[in-house]
């Protein structure tokens, strides 16, 4: 079974899955592998892997650790081309549809196919959303791209339908790593009641009932990042993977 249908497989199990993200730039290699431990016993569904910077230079290294340390299935979320990796069970393939940077649309993937196709890796082609979310995002900047405002649902919306007769598989709304504010639960509403492209929702993410609260709103995954980087607390991670789970 792919990685896309086991995570799909377990939504229908417990209504929404858990994403723990890891960006390697941000834990020394002893670290890494102890997280990952708490990971594997928090009841988190998947680990996704990436990052907008690589200032250490020993990625791959991090990432061999965290597959060996897994028992969950890895699944990188991609900063750039270099972070393609086949230490890992899939990737999301992710196309920047919010954005107008032919770039991030379309020309990266192209030079990233024939390597997924090489290393073998299971792509999951994604629609990747950045939401308006107080103040510029790193990956706002990077990617060199405005993103969608957060009082306009309905142009979130057009986006996701175009995602959905595009053929992907996810659409993923995210406000950003460390963002102000997180994506805005009307537009989740918006987006989940026309579409039935699971979405997944990140970015700013801070609290098991901020978590819970996507869930009701329709999203299928819920991905944290930073607040357990600042909080390395395993009753904290229990606690999101339950909340997305019970969807209290
Ligand atoms: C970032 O959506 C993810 O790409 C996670 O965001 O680090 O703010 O939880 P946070």
């Amino acid at each position: 079974m792919s990685v896309y249908q086991a995570l799909l497989q377990s939504t229908e199990r417990q209504r929404a899955g858990y994403l723990v993200l890891i960006d390697p730039d941000k834990w020394s290699e002893e670290a890494i592998v102890h997280f990952v431990q708490q990971i594997n016993d928090s009841g988190a569904d998947a680990i996704m892997v990436g990052g907008s910077l690589n200032t250490r230079g020993n990625w791959d290294r991090k990432l061999v650790q965290i597959k060996e340390s897994a028992h969950l299935p890895v699944v990188l979320f991609p900063g750039s081309l270099s972070q393609v990796s086949e230490h890992a069970d899939a990737l999301l393939f992710l196309s920047l549809i919010s954005g107008r940077n032919p770039q991030s649309l379309i020309a990266d993937q192209v030079h990233a196919a024939p390597l997924v196709k090489h290393i073998g890796i299971e792509p999951i082609s994604t629609a990747y959303m950045l939401v308006e979310s107080g103040k510029p995002t790193t990956a706002e900047f990077m990617s060199g791209t405005r993103p969608l405002p957060r009082s306009k649902p309905d142009i979130a919306v057009a986006h996701a339908l175009a995602a959905e007769y595009l053929g992907f598989k996810l659409i993923y709304l995210e406000a950003g790593s460390g963002a102000e504010l997180s994506v805005p639960l009307e537009m989740v509403k918006a987006v989940t009641s026309v579409t039935r492209v699971p979405v997944m929702v990140g970015g700013g993410i801070r609290t098991p009932e901020a978590a819970a609260e996507y869930v009701a709103a329709g999203a299928r995954f819920v991905i944290t990042g930073n607040v357990l980087e600042s909080n390395q607390d395993p009753h904290l991670l229990s606690a999101f993977a339950q909340a997305v789970h019970r969807h209290v």
